[in-house]
């Protein structure tokens, strides 16, 4: 967990308060992300992971949802197709509508006829599963009929939310309108039921309303807009009710129902939940204009990200309420760290950018990003951590599938959408968040431009751009100079620009480009040694390594000589860069000289792809 200055909290302040003074009329996020579809990437670093995706990532998902487990079969069932009862958990339809989301991106850059029709197959089952009055819930459907609505924990609003973000994926995939009828029929079962004077209802998991906004940025229909609203209004006031809301169990701040959204100031409860709340919050604030609603969530990412964010971007340190417990309680080998609290902190930080134009949002994104979500995945993409510890026995490893697979699953929808964390656009800027290999084409200021970028990126420290507008155009190019890097150098057509970040950390190149320009930006990306938060008892006197974006680890594999309990750093130690090989290659490892010893560190988010054995991020270390 890093200590963030005052000034820096300030700042965030100000940027905050200047969106709705400057865009009165906040009809939408103040950035555009250029959507995964109008980018390619093609680096040593994501491209591997966009393949093992699209083979194993996809291949383990849909083999689970039809044939290790009877999360289709529920469908089927429900369809009337097949007889019985429902079987697994009552949320179990989440997955498999998280893996169609997965596959119908996976579409947009693989076209796969093969999947396309599975997904048709799929559809047609969800669609007979679906009831006369729109209601679609397979558990509730097949076990429970009579009892819909009844317990705010079970997960319908939720699982709704996840067949929501399917069926647009999957309209924006094929521009088919199967699934987003379904969707559709859905949202408007909702809308007639709940809402002012209708019933009332606190979903136990967040997640119908970020999807309602996609819905309704798909529909233009303004009704899924105003229930998504209205559903983030109830919480806080009493409505929740289920076995998880009484006292002697987690209460009411478990799922984050124990104030009004606009009050929350404190990060509490389950952290998926809180992800996915937040999330919610700031895109219906992004269309309605509610700064009670941004106030709200610029004080609770401090809590987050100042007294209970792991090093990792991972949240959520305790296992037994999948969540949060008190502030700067951060164990490191009971960690909990759930992928998807990670990949949430990834959807609501992008958010937080696209509000605020302020790059400090992408430093915690591309830090979840790197570390904490990409763990959660082996590198052959067939395998998966649900828990991510900073440090291990030997006995942690990565599976193929979980009785509780969400996941999995959201490793499955979140990897092919990594494209859409790139690039951005304001009325007349382009902004670039994240380094990576990749050709993006997209309009500024009505201008088609196409944007190259070449890297190595996390691995070397330098990213080449060629700027293609159709004809000569001036706007502003927003380079992100991340937070960990300390000194930078820009060129533009092998000019040095004499360039500081701006308030926001983005170096702003303003010009009229033309084709063939190149931009070239080197970041100092020396091995950093972090210490934690003074607050952080397991972490006094350890340091943890990163380079660039990456949080590093020692691996027994590695330092096979040494008892991972025993080695320390010291300031003395001298670290240089190697190239990891094996499994590895392609990667960097570092080496660092201390004590007549070398230890060798490698990536967090690589460990375990090998033999099993101890690993810790957090160092002892000789002041
Ligand atoms: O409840 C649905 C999902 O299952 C949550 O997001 C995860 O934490 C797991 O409990
Ligand atoms: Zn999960």
């Amino acid at each position: 967990m890093l200590k963030p200055t005052k000034i820096c909290r300030f700042l965030m302040a100000v940027s905050f308060f200047s969106v709705f003074v400057k865009t009165g009329d906040a009809q939408n996020y103040q950035l555009k992300p250029v959507p995964f579809n109008q980018v390619t990437i093609n680096d040593n670093f994501w491209a591997p992971r966009l393949a093992s995706h699209a083979n194993a990532t996809l291949e383990t998902c849909i083999a689970q949802m039809q044939d290790s487990t009877e999360r289709i079969n529920n469908f089927a069932r429900a369809a009337s197709i097949m007889e019985g009862q429902h079987q697994g958990i009552y949320f179990d339809d989440s997955d498999v509508y998280k893996a169609m989301e997965g596959i119908a991106y996976s579409l947009i850059n693989n076209p796969n006829p093969v999947r396309e029709a599975l997904l048709d197959k799929w559809i047609k089952l969800i669609a007979g599963a679906q009831q006369e009055d729109g209601y679609l819930n397979t558990f509730y459907t097949l076990n429970h009929p009579d009892e819909r609505w009844t317990d705010m924990e079970k997960h319908e609003m939720y699982c709704g939310g996840h067949m929501i973000e399917a069926a647009v994926a999957h309209y924006k995939a094929t521009g088919k309108e199967t699934f987003l009828n379904v969707a559709i029929n859905f949202a408007d079962y909702l809308a007639k039921n709940f809402g002012p004077g209708k019933k009332h209802w606190v979903p136990g998991h967040q997640e119908i309303e970020l999807a309602l906004v996609k819905l309704y940025h798909e529909t233009n229909d303004k009704k899924y807009l105003d229930l998504a609203y209205w559903l983030l209004e109830e919480r806080g006031h009493g409505h929740g009710h289920g076995e998880i809301w009484n006292k002697e169990h987690w209460g009411a701040a478990y799922c984050q129902d124990d104030v009004p959204v606009s009050e929350i100031s404190e990060i509490k409860g389950h952290a998926v939940r809180a992800m996915y709340l937040f999330t919610g919050m700031a895109d219906v604030a992004a269309e309605k204009e509610l700064p009670d609603y941004v106030a709200a969530l610029e004080r609770v990412w401090h809590d987050v990200v100042d007294r209970n964010m792991y090093i990792t971007g991972g949240i959520g340190s305790s296992g037994s309420n999948e969540g949060f417990s008190k502030d700067y309680d951060l164990p490191n080998k009971t960690a909990y760290c759930e992928t998807c609290a990670s990949i949430g902190m990834v959807l609501w930080n992008s958010r937080m950018n696209l509000f605020s134009e302020d790059a400090r949002y992408i430093d915690v994104m591309e830090r979840s990003m790197y570390n904490g979500v990409l763990s959660g995945v082996s590198l052959d993409g067939d395998l998966f951590y649900y828990v991510n510890p900073l440090e291990s026995d030997g006995d942690h490893h990565r599976q193929r599938w979980f009785g509780c697979a969400c996941c999995p699953s959201n490793i499955s929808r979140f990897i092919p959408s990594v494209g859409s964390y790139i690039y951005l656009t304001s009325a007349e800027e382009v902004f670039v968040n994240l380094y990576v290999g990749s050709k993006a084409q997209f309009e500024v200021g009505g201008q088609k431009l196409t944007l190259v970028q070449s890297t190595n990126y996390p691995w070397e420290d330098e990213v080449e751009f060629t700027v293609n507008p159709e004809s000569p155009a001036s706007f502003a190019l927003n380079l992100r100079i991340p937070g960990w890097c300390k000194q930078y150098q820009l060129w533009v057509n092998g000019e040095l620009i004499k360039s500081k970040p701006g308030r926001s950390r983005y170096a702003k190149l303003t010009r009229t480009w033309n084709k063939g320009d190149k931009i070239r930006l080197k970041m100092a990306m020396p091995v950093e040694l972090v210490a934690s938060h003074p607050k952080v008892e397991e972490n006094v006197g350890k340091r943890a390594l990163q380079r660039g974006p990456l949080v590093y680890c020692l691996e027994q594999t590695d330092n096979k000589q040494f008892n991972l309990d025993e080695v320390s750093i010291a300031e003395t130690t001298a670290f240089s860069i190697t190239d990891a090989e094996g499994k590895l290659k392609g990667m960097k490892a570092v080496k660092a000289e201390t004590n007549g010893q070398t230890l060798t560190f490698v990536p967090y988010f690589s460990w375990d792809n090998r033999e099993p054995g101890k690993m810790k991020v957090w160092i002892d270390y000789n002041e």
